[in-house]
């Protein structure tokens, strides 16, 4: 089996084939677009053995995402194919104000899964578990099944992204519901203005006083650093990269980070992974194609933090 299973919805993503807005672009892309199956491919490319669980509709757009994903070396056995629910949708924009998504998700087969969604021994079957605050935003069932993951006896390690997307819900919803899931994780990842928004902090230190239950949390600040915040902090500066477009960057870091998690890394190399898979998918507008090479990555790595900038 996987040594890490993501579990999270997955859309197909409508995109202009080229940046203009969606009111007047011309050509578009269909890929599939979802947090946690971006990470799940990002993982393959670095050569895990990694799952991805979640509902889609009996329809092409669903058996469309699952090959995508399983053609990117993720195993999709935990996938089902459900007849009663469509497969979701969303259309990124590009507008001169930076890119806003429009969701079309609402009653999708992902939203339908529930606490029962998966058995428990085949949730701790993996060494990892990784999950999102999207999945409590998409329904009162999805929301169920967080809670199940995160508060049952288990095995698994579990990271959680908060990942909030105000799309989604208000963040006087969003902000204590996160805050309480994030508590029960083993690893959280939250950015700095994502917590500002959430939570009203401003300072990783302030992260870690709210989120004082997890063994690590990485709080990531934009282009200039990313904290782990243990027993101990350590921060490791942000590469300076010209961003073409910032959709994906949260969930390649992430991968990067669980990579290193999974190799038994030390917390700054964890880090330096993050930030590496985080710039080369800024440089892309795709959600999850430019995984960086080993040649690529042993060069990243091996400069200095100085060397970075
Ligand atoms: O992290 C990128 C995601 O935002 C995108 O792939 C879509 O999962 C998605 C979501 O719910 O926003």
């Amino acid at each position: 089996g996987p040594e890490v299973l993501c579990l999270g919805e997955t859309m197909s993503l409508v995109s202009p084939a080229s940046p203009v807005p969606l009111e007047e672009a011309p050509v578009f892309t269909l890929s599939a677009g979802g947090a946690e199956s971006n990470v799940a491919i990002h993982l393959a490319a670095l050569g895990h053995r990694v799952g991805w669980a979640s509902r889609v509709g009996d329809d092409p757009l669903g058996r469309r995402i699952v090959a995508t994903i399983a053609g990117a070396g993720v195993d999709t056995d935990l996938v089902e194919v459900r007849s009663d629910a469509p497969t979701g949708v969303y259309f990124k924009d590009p507008t001169p104000d930076g890119t806003r998504v429009h969701y079309y998700r609402a009653g999708s087969a992902a939203s339908t899964m529930d606490e029962d969604f998966l058995p428990d021994d085949l949730l701790d079957g993996p060494e990892l578990l990784h999950i999102s605050g999207i999945t409590p935003a998409l329904s009162a069932s999805c929301d169920r099944l967080i809670r199940h993951l995160l508060s049952r006896d288990r095995d698994v390690r579990i990271t959680f992204d908060v990942n909030y997307r105000p799309a989604l819900w208000p963040v006087e919803q969003a902000g204590p519901t996160l805050r309480e899931l994030a508590q029960l994780a083993d690893t959280v990842f939250v950015g700095l203005d994502e917590a500002t928004a959430l939570w009203g902090v401003e300072t990783p230190e302030d992260v870690r006083k709210l989120l004082n239950r997890p063994s690590v949390v990485v709080v990531k600040d934009g282009a200039n650093a990313a904290y782990a915040l243990g027993a101990e902090t350590v921060v490791v500066p942000a590469p300076k990269v010209e961003v073409v477009e910032p959709v994906g960057a949260g969930d390649a870091f992430a991968a990067g980070f669980i990579s290193g998690v999974l190799r038994g890394a030390d917390v700054t190399r964890c880090l330096r992974l993050g930030h590496v898979l985080a710039a080369h998918s800024l440089l892309s507008t795709e959600d999850h194609t430019a995984s960086p090479d080993r040649a690529d990555l042993e060069r990243w790595l091996d400069c200095d933090e100085t060397g970075w900038n």
